[in-house]
């Protein structure tokens, strides 16, 4: 007989899931009701229940969040280190080039994070080319649309696992 012997996993219990926060910044809402051409054509909603699905068969849990509001994005992630987040993806939107705020409040918390973009920042207006996140991010992906969060969801998981 060649079976192979099963190697069990560890069990997590609720308490113990990883965490991993997803920060959504501003307009990010409008996903999928305007502009599809640039951003495609999935919601917000959509985008966040893929990515609670892959997170589910890993046993680590997600925090999905969303804000207009750059105070309201701080607080979500200083509240993060308190919470055991172990890792963050953020999409700052606009905030991406405009926000010393949101870049001090990351490095205040130290939790390691990768920065999403829909669309390829580098191939649309001057101004969108500089990023206040990227040189202190693990990573960077974007151009790749709502594939991006998944690749850079895959690569979380396994750097805290
Ligand atoms: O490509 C990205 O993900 C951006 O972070 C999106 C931001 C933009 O300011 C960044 O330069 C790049 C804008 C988000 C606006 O989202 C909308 C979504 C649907 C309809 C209108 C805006």
């Amino acid at each position: 007989m060649n079976a192979k012997k099963a190697v069990a996993k560890p069990v997590r219990s609720i308490k113990n899931r990883r965490r991993i926060l997803v920060v959504h910044g501003p307009n990010l809402n409008l996903l999928g009701l305007r502009e599809p051409e640039i951003y495609g054509s999935e919601t917000l909603a959509e985008i966040n229940a893929h990515l609670v699905e892959q997170t589910n068969a890993a046993s680590v849990e997600l925090i999905t969040f969303q804000s207009n509001h750059e105070g309201d994005l701080i607080d979500r992630i200083q509240a993060a280190r308190s919470e055991g987040v172990a890792f963050i993806l953020i999409n700052p939107g606009g905030y991406t080039h405009t926000s010393v705020a949101l870049r001090d409040a990351l490095l205040a918390v130290a939790i390691p994070f990768v920065e999403v973009h829909l669309s390829n920042i580098h191939a649309r207006d001057g101004f969108r080319r500089h990023s206040y996140f990227s040189d202190i991010a693990v990573g960077l992906v974007c151009g790749l649309g709502s594939d991006g969060y998944r690749l850079a969801l895959d690569h979380a998981i396994k750097r805290i696992s």
